[in-house]
């Protein structure tokens, strides 16, 4: 299989400075890089029936998600997939509503948790796995292949809200400030199904892994440790009993402060910067074993031209002689120029 042979740290870029490796170029991917600003996706997605069908259709999905690897030649593709397939594996209704994004039937009380169906996951995500393969099969030598789910905590506010959360994330706090057995049980249960999904998807090719906890702005403090911090060391924890040597990397969007918790954690191959923090200020403050991940605005990709030329020459100096992969601060938008993107790859390898 090829997931042993391409955790050899020797070629890949990527793995390369996920082992801890300052490379003169870094390696460039960009979150959300298979999606609506390109054309062929938009093409590949009016095909199929809906959202879901285009992530559980394993020719589909591998073939968008080859289509920037294509385009642009990237150092990483990541799977075409989403983080609300586990709550859907899990038993939950899941749809996606046109321009209005995901929709789940809301937990409502602790009485519900009943209703998740944990021994059915790997079954159902069984075309995320063979997807993997077909991709792992189909990409260049070079390219490294990245497998991902949400954090328990993002997860457990779609999970709670039914759908994106409201600005104050009611339900969900309610049910940790209410209810915290409850709540507790909801991300020990995620802890499990995340960190099997995971593991399935190394066995099925990825080479590294992605924890997106999209949504760790909201907490601060002893919260933050208690259900983002402490979930994601559990879960890199198990992947790393089961799958030894995969690179982890954690996204913790918007943790502000909370970032410098990960100067701990030693679990953790990288760690993914989102629009907000100074890179100086995580040279400073992270230590210079840790990749550091990101962080460019995905607005100058709607720019393209000087600013984004600007821009992409800062960040780079500003983590020049460290560990560093080139990626966004979030997902690239719709609104995206196709040819700002190549502007943006030029840019990087041939400063
Ligand atoms: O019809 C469409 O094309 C829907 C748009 C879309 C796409 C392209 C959704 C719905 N999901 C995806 C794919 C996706 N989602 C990937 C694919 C791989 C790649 O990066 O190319 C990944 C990694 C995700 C991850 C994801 N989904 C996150 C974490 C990253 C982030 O943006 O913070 C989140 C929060 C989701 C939920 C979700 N799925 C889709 C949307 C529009 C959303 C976000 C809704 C919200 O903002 O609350």
């Amino acid at each position: 299989m090829s997931a042993g042979a391409g955790r050899d740290p020797q070629g890949k870029a990527l793995l390369r400075v996920l082992a801890g490796e300052a490379l003169e170029i870094p390696p460039i991917w960009l979150m959300r890089q298979a999606g609506r600003y390109l054309p062929e996706y938009r093409a590949e997605r009016a095909k199929v029936g809906g959202f879901l069908e285009l992530c559980y259709t394993p020719e589909v999905a591998c073939e968008v998600t080859l289509q920037p690897i294509r385009r642009y030649g990237f150092d990483a593709a990541i799977i075409f997939s989403d983080i609300l397939v586990v709550p859907h594996a899990l038993g939950q209704e899941v749809w996606f509503v046109e321009g209005e994004g995901p929709k789940l039937a809301a937990l409502a009380t602790p009485d519900d948790l009943s209703r998740l169906e944990p021994v059915a996951l790997a079954e159902r995500l069984a075309p995320v796995y063979e997807a993997l393969r077909l991709t792992r099969a189909a990409l260049p030598a070079e390219t490294a292949l990245i497998g991902f789910a949400g954090a328990p905590w993002t997860l457990a506010c779609y999970m709670l809200e039914g759908g994106s959360p409201r600005s104050d994330f009611g339900a969900t706090k309610s049910w940790a400030y209410l209810w915290p057995e409850a709540f507790q049980a909801l991300v020990d249960g995620l802890v499990e199904a995340v960190a099997e999904h995971l593991c399935r998807q190394v066995e099925a090719g990825a080479e590294a892994l992605q924890l997106f906890e999209s949504h760790a702005g909201a907490l601060a403090g002893p919260e933050f440790r208690r259900w983002c911090y402490e979930p994601l060391r559990a879960i890199a924890a198990r992947v790393r009993e089961r799958c030894p040597g995969v690179p982890i990397l954690a996204f913790p969007r918007q943790a502000g402060t909370a970032y410098e918790l990960f100067a701990e954690a030693e679990w953790l191959s990288g760690l993914s910067l989102d629009t907000s923090v100074d890179p100086a200020w995580a040279r400073r403050r992270l230590p210079e074993g840790l990749a550091l991940q990101g962080n460019l605005d995905p607005f100058l990709l709607t720019l393209g031209g000087q600013p984004l030329e600007k821009a992409a020459r800062t960040l780079c100096s500003a983590l020049a002689g460290r560990p560093f992969v080139f990626n966004l601060g979030h997902g690239i938008t719709p609104q995206a120029r196709p040819e700002a993107v190549a502007e943006l790859v030029a840019v990087v390898r041939d400063r």
